[in-house]
């Protein structure tokens, strides 16, 4: 008992100093259990994010915007791989964070449970909803577990480039007739609350905050990084020229940041709990594809187990 106490205080120790902790160091169950369910989430976040995208690669207006739209695509499927290989580091393995997601055991991002309505979601899903990720993720970029802040120094480098083209495809839009116009603000006035909403519920009623905090996986708050998302985005609306679909955003010279209007908590409890516009969808979509593709799996491990033997072949 007395190993495992000293065990934690050499831990928190290591992560006071600013060290990270990598997957063969000694750490307390609970920290093992608060980064498979953060990592996986984020990590499921990425997969089932590519649907609400994927829906529109059809229908893109050019072929500029098309091939734009595959590579956004495709590297969130790549940040998926990342982040789920970084939580096998922690001893589980995919199947069981597969079967999570399955059985509604893990979450994934509120916000993926929207529809994407018209191609202008395509701008604002860019712009509001991968600005409102890296806001997150510089953040998440010194988190304690080694393999989880470099996955996040290259996914945020590509979120960057996500942001831009959601807002140069909404820049196009606005420059453009009274309908396409129109367009991003409908888009807007949809996808501002639920974009807010990603950053989970307040401090105060933020279950996991208080231990994930000394543990330095969050090194900032919910709210805190809500307001730096609002306190950047707002300046980004008016250059568009679009209104934000909040009659209490404003300027608070005293605090230094933009105050705003209240969530609608019911309505993210909704969705989190499996009653948004899109849950039920979003999930039978990734069971089915899963289902489908067993033989993918089947047939890629088949071709690293005879490539196995041959390597064990070529050693002996
Ligand atoms: N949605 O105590 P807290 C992207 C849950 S970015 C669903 O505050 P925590 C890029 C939370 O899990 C999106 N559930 O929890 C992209 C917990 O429930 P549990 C993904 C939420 O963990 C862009 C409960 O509420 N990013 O995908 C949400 O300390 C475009 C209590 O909450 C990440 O996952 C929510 N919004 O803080 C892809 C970032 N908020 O697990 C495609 C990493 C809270 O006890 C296209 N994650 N909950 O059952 C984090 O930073 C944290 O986990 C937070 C939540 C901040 C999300």
């Amino acid at each position: 008992m007395e190993n495992v106490m000293e065990l934690e205080a050499q831990f928190q120790a290591k992560i006071d100093r600013g060290e990270f902790i990598e997957p063969k160091d000694w750490m307390p169950e609970k920290y093992r259990k608060t980064l498979i369910r953060q990592i996986s989430q984020h990590a499921h976040s990425e997969i089932i994010g590519m649907q609400p995208e994927g829906n529109w690669i059809t229908r893109a207006p050019s072929l500029r915007r098309k091939a734009i739209l595959l590579a956004k695509i495709q590297d969130e499927a790549g940040h998926g791989l990342y982040l789920y290989s970084a939580c096998e580091t922690m001893g589980i393995s995919r199947e069981e964070l597969n079967h999570q997601l399955h059985t509604g055991a893990a979450k994934y991002s509120s916000i993926f449970n929207y529809p994407t309505l018209s191609w202008a979601d395509m701008g604002a899903i860019g712009w509001l909803v991968d600005g409102a990720a890296i806001v997150n993720q510089v953040s998440l970029q010194r988190t304690s577990y080694g393999p989880y802040a470099r996955a996040m120094v290259r996914i945020c480098k590509e979120e960057s480039f996500h942001q831009r083209q959601g807002y140069e495809l909404l820049l196009s839009l606005c420059r453009g007739t009274a309908e396409q116009k129109a367009m991003a603000q409908d888009a807007m006035n949809r996808w501002w609350w639920p974009s807010l909403m990603m950053f989970g519920p307040h401090d105060a009623e933020s279950a996991h905050s208080a231990q994930s905090m000394q543990w330095k996986i969050k090194r900032e708050s919910n709210d805190e990084l809500r307001q730096k998302f609002i306190d950047k985005t707002v300046a980004q609306a008016e250059f568009l020229g679009l209104t934000i679909p909040d009659p209490d955003l404003k300027w608070n010279a005293e605090r230094g940041h933009y105050d705003f209007g209240q969530i609608d908590w019911e309505e993210f409890n909704n969705v989190i709990r499996g009653n948004g516009p899109c849950n039920k969808q979003r999930l039978n979509h990734h069971v089915k594809v899963h289902e489908e593709n067993v033989w993918v799996r089947e047939a890629a491990n088949a071709y690293a187990k005879k490539n196995a033997k041959k390597s064990e072949t070529l050693v002996a």
